[in-house]
């Protein structure tokens, strides 16, 4: 008689060779964009509009950061920053186009290209263009040397955390083939001690960099605020997000924002249908689209 209890399943045992090699199939949600080298697979122009700024973007944290810049830029009056919004599929590998490796070697959004000058500047990494933008209108980074110290740190420290957040925890607790406890345990850690960090911040300052909203802001928030309440990655019993009470607090404010309202629903692809301005050439494009109708984040 067979013991119909089977034993417990182990992960299987790896033991790296010399030499790495690309797995025949990696698994995994983005296991079809994944590519040990960079640089163009095919040939593919940017197109550019009628507006200064060119952007690429999917409507992913890292896209929001730079639309809700953006809006808040035309908000306080800077006719300069109107801009055309170009929709990247990444699952597509449009990244991968000639034309947005040219503006952008690394392959992923967003990248924003400024034709205003002589010649087109190119900017990539986000958080390179909310600096990029803020010194071009003179907005959302404070001059004085201790406030844009301290905006800087916030935003630097978002570029350096987020990774964290969804490359590690996100892959391994939601996209991953395989549930693997050690690496789960190892983000899930990390993660709950970067909300603490923000959540300790928070309770002594109305904003990340202090009273007044910046750069440093409009970085964290996409990711952070987000997380926080509970649309990240299904996370939100797992991680008991309710306890983080400040940055609640905090990503509530935020997301009340007219300009913060409109760049989340650029070139966004997911969720409700009237949430989605899959891209955006003019202010009027929002109008088809029934901003009470954005789900309050
Ligand atoms: N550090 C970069 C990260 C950008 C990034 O990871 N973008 C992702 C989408 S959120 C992407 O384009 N992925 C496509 C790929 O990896 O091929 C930034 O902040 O701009």
């Amino acid at each position: 008689m067979t013991d119909p209890t089977p034993a417990p399943s182990s992960p299987t045992p790896y033991t790296p060779p010399k030499v790495w090699t690309p797995p025949a199939a990696s698994g995994g949600r983005f296991a079809n964009i994944n590519r040990p080298v960079a640089g163009a697979t095919h040939e593919k122009p940017l197109p550019v509009g009628k507006h200064p700024l060119q952007l690429y973007s999917l409507g992913t944290p890292n896209g929001v950061k730079v639309t809700v810049m953006l809006e808040e830029l035309l908000a306080l009056g800077h006719s300069g920053a109107e801009y055309d919004a170009w929709l990247v599929r990444i699952n597509e590998g449009e990244q991968f186009g000639s034309g947005f490796v040219a503006a952008n070697p690394n392959s992923k959004i967003p990248v924003m290209v400024d034709h205003s000058g002589p010649q087109p500047v190119r900017v990539f990494e986000s958080g390179a263009i909310l600096i990029y933008l803020a010194e071009k209108f003179g907005a959302y980074l404070p001059t004085q040397t201790a406030a844009r110290a301290e905006t800087l740190s916030w935003l630097m420290w978002q570029m350096g955390s987020a990774p964290f957040l969804g490359g590690g925890f996100g892959h391994f607790y939601a996209y991953a083939p395989e549930k693997i406890q050690y690496a789960i345990d190892r983000y899930a850690m990390e993660v709950k001690r970067q909300m603490d960090v923000l959540d300790r911040r928070l309770a002594e300052t109305r904003y990340i960099a202090g009273d007044d909203y910046t750069i440093a802001d409009m970085a964290i928030w996409p990711w952070y605020g987000r997380l926080v309440k509970g649309q990240a990655y299904g996370s939100g019993e797992f991680l008991q997000v309710h306890t983080y009470t400040h940055v609640l607090r905090w990503a509530d404010e935020i997301a009340q924002r007219p300009a913060v309202r409109r760049g989340r629903m650029v070139n966004r692809v997911e969720g409700e249908p009237a949430n989605q301005l899959r891209e955006r050439h003019d202010a009027s494009d929002f109008d088809t689209k029934t901003q009470d109708k954005v789900a309050p984040t």
